[in-house]
């Protein structure tokens, strides 16, 4: 099932001479910057792309709650609890819209869930690191949230309707979310020195897994020439890891915290930072299921999944029920 629905042989970029008519007039629609609505025709290929990243996407919403969700009984202030409470409730809420957008695809979001369960769909690497202190709360506000917006602000432009639409109410709330993880950061390093500490601490175990969001540098990227000849990717994974860095150190200096990386320097000539890569070693390891929570990440899931199925059958029963209601009544 996972082959016919996500898996994509998208690593060659198909010149316009070597397309069919409708695939040529297709790729003439996303030259000129029209939106593809779900009742068009589309290539397969692009079909099941989009069903792979706004997936995974949806995925990486779900999942994203239970490093967060993990400190809502433990903030430190009501109002943090309140605060913590609200962004997660609105991670749940991404997550739907996105599986809403996925569904224009045809395929069900009980079909994307399975595939999760299964291990055959992934979500995103950073979701398989542990929060250990209050501070890592506001680092993944801060770095995570941070990424997720660098690389989803352009995905307002995406060539897929529900999609680009999906993602500009989700930029307006990430921009609150990255706040917030801001505001904790400050607090903490302008806090006494043992605050400072775990600030420091928290940034030097979230920096590079936060890199590691814009997924392989672009020579081991698969999809994205394909991606990018289709607008479903606006920008390459490299070029927004490079902004994101240009973003961040200057962020983390206002802070007075150092980026755990030696190598950092600002490149006058390049207008940027260079930066040392993450080890990309580790980043395949963790999307192969070997990360330090994926397991405890995936139980928790297939945990929620199954005790809600009373839940979800009794919803549908009484639909049933109401609906039989209804024609015997007319
Ligand atoms: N984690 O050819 P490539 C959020 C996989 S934020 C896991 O470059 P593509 C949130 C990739 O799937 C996070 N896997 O792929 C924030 C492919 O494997 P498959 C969610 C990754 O798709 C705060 C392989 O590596 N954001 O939700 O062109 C709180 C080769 O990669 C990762 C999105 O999903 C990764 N980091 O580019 C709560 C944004 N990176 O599928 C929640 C939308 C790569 O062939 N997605 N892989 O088996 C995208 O923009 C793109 O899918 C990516 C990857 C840039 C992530």
């Amino acid at each position: 099932m996972y082959a016919q629905l996500v898996k994509t042989d998208s690593d060659r970029v198909r010149g316009l001479d070597e397309m069919s008519a409708e695939e040529r007039a297709f790729q003439e629609r996303i030259d000129r910057g029209e939106k593809i609505e779900p009742k068009e025709w589309m290539p397969e290929g692009y079909r099941k792309t989009l069903i792979r990243q706004i997936g995974q996407h949806a995925h990486s919403e779900i999942v994203g709650q239970l490093p967060e969700g993990n400190w809502i009984t433990r903030a430190p202030t009501l109002e943090r609890k309140a605060i913590l409470l609200a962004k997660v409730q609105d991670e749940a809420g991404h997550g739907l819209y996105l599986y809403c957008a996925a569904e224009t695809l045809g395929v069900s979001r009980d079909e994307l869930i399975e595939l999760l369960h299964a291990g055959k769909m992934k979500y995103s690497s950073i979701f398989n690191y542990p929060t250990l202190t209050w501070a890592d709360i506001g680092a993944v506000g801060w770095l995570v949230d941070g990424a997720a917006i660098m690389n989803q602000v352009p995905l307002q432009r995406t060539s897929f309707g529900p999609y680009s639409r999906a993602m500009i109410r989700i930029c307006k709330e990430e921009s609150f979310h990255q706040r917030q993880g801001y505001d904790i950061m400050m607090k903490m390093a302008k806090g006494s020195p043992a605050q400072k500490a775990m600030a420091q601490d928290a940034l030097n175990r979230f920096w590079y897994p936060a890199l590691m969001m814009f997924g392989p540098s672009d020579k081991d990227s698969v999809h994205s020439a394909q991606s990018m000849a289709w607008k479903i990717k606006i920008n390459t994974n490299d070029e927004l890891r490079q902004k994101f860095v240009d973003q961040t150190v200057p962020q983390a200096h206002y802070l007075g915290l150092t980026v755990p990386d030696p190598d950092l320097k600002w490149n006058e000539e390049k207008g940027g930072y260079d930066f040392s890569e993450p080890d990309w070693s580790e980043f395949f390891d963790v999307i192969a299921g070997n990360g330090p929570c994926n397991t405890e990440r995936l139980n928790a899931r297939v945990k929620a999944w199954e005790d809600g199925r009373w839940f979800r059958e009794a919803l549908v029963a009484h639909a049933d029920k109401r609906a039989a209601a209804r024609i015997a009544a007319e």
